[in-house]
């Protein structure tokens, strides 16, 4: 059988560094873009890192950006790709209020840059497209649970860059016939999740409090609710809508919702830290009101762990979030394996084993600076 190839954008990024993952278990050759920057940004695919003097190296890395045409054309050409999973973006819905041109930029053209390499390559009968869509185009969500189907509310320029690239992918399969697929998923995370997303920033942010690296975790509009899966589940399914005889659009997720203070109050219980919200509002903090000594040496029952912070209060929030999967359960058999709870522990450990080593450090008078700017 001869090896299949794809070609991953954003392959350095949380979900490209389990695809990766996922697609050199299945036996293909696996490219990924990865951007220029000044410091080494290849930290989450690190593991699998090939040497490119070896023999026949099934994971090689391209220098490119979403925002070049020449490069992301050049790179298609070269690997032709059976598969292009389009995960790289500028991801983080409060930073595109502050760069909504840019967001713009990456999300929405970078996305009709790929389609139309693609297309100028003539490589309609070969390449399938994958969609990196996202729940956040439901926004201030009009029907509830949300399906395949609009109506689209978009709340953030993340968002409406989101629904540009969600409808191009769908105008180029219905005008060009490609097989390309929207997958519209609902949060997904791990212990890879970038630090100032709010289940990360939670995890991390306990960690270190509990052995006294930071005192206190400063929060938004912590009664948004979210339908939270596993990115290791969720990038199963990615690859399962390429697999399929005809293109089309899934829902992925859990069906299941949980509140961020809900999430909080898990993960100070895997620390053995019980939490009470008092106050309300912006003065609502979150009190500590027993703690197991062994995982927390560095908190005492009434220190104030979690304040609410006005500038982590969004332009316009997306209060409320929960998808239907019924459609990806029948047609692509895919069920999600891991809870939001199971989750929340595992990222827990990762982040405490973190602490550790640096809480290490500092006893023996090594410490190194830890950022906290969520
Ligand atoms: P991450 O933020 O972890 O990864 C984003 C990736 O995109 C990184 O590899 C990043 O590179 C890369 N990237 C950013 N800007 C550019 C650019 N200009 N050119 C090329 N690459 C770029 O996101 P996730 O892995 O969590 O998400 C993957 C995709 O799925 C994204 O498109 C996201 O919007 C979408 N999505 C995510 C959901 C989630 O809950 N995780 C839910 C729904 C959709 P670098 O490492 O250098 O920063
Ligand atoms: P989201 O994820 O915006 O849903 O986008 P995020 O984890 O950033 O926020 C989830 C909810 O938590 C609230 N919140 C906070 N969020 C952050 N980041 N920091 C805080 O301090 C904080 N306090 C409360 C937010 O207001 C929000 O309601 C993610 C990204 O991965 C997108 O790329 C993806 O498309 C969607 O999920 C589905």
């Amino acid at each position: 059988m001869t090896t299949r190839t794809a070609l991953i954008t954003g392959i350095t990024g949380q979900d490209g560094s389990y695809l990766a993952e996922l697609l050199l278990d299945k036996g293909y050759a696996v490219h990924g873009i990865k951007r220029r920057a000044s410091l080494f940004n290849t930290q989450r695919v690190d593991h699998l890192y090939q040497d490119p003097h070896s023999n026949d190296p099934r994971l090689t890395l391209h220098y490119g950006d979403l925002s070049d045409t020449s490069s992301l054309t050049r790179i298609i050409a070269d690997v032709a790709p059976d598969e292009i999973y389009n995960l790289g973006a500028q991801s983080h819905v409060a930073v595109s209020f502050e760069a909504p041109e840019y967001t713009a930029d990456i999300d929405a053209i970078g996305t009709l840059r790929l389609l139309e390499a693609i297309r100028f390559l003539k490589f309609e009968e070969k390449t399938r497209f994958y969609q990196a869509s996202t729940s956040e185009m439901f926004g201030h969500a009009l029907e509830t649970p949300q399906r395949e189907t609009p109506p689209f509310n978009p709340r953030s320029p993340y968002a409406a860059a989101k629904l540009y690239a969600y409808a191009i992918t769908v105008n180029y399969r219905e005008a060009f016939g490609l097989f390309a697929c929207n997958g519209i998923m609902f949060n997904h995370e791990s212990p890879r999740r970038g630090e100032t997303f709010v289940t990360r920033k939670i995890t991390r942010g306990l960690a270190n409090i509990a052995l006294g690296l930071e005192t206190c975790l400063f929060m938004g509009n912590i009664d948004a609710l979210r339908d939270w899966g596993h990115a290791r589940d969720y990038v199963r399914a990615q690859w399962l809508m390429l697999q399929q005889d005809c293109p089309e659009d899934f829902v992925i997720a859990t069906g299941r919702q949980h509140s961020v203070r809900e999430f909080i109050t898990w993960a100070a219980e895997e620390l053995g830290m019980m939490l009470a919200f008092e106050g309300k509002g912006l003065r609502e903090i979150g009190v500590v009101t027993a703690v197991d000594k062994c995982r927390a040496p560095s908190v005492s029952v009434g220190d104030t762990i979690v304040r609410i912070d006005p500038r982590y209060i969004r332009p316009a929030e997306v209060p409320s979030l929960l998808g239907d999967p019924a459609k990806a359960r029948r047609l692509l058999g895919w069920n999600p394996e891991i809870t939001a709870r199971q989750m929340c522990s595992e990222m827990v450990a990762t982040d405490y084993a973190a602490a550790r080593r640096h809480a290490l450090l500092r006893d023996h008078g090594l410490a190194l600076p830890v950022s906290i700017e969520g």
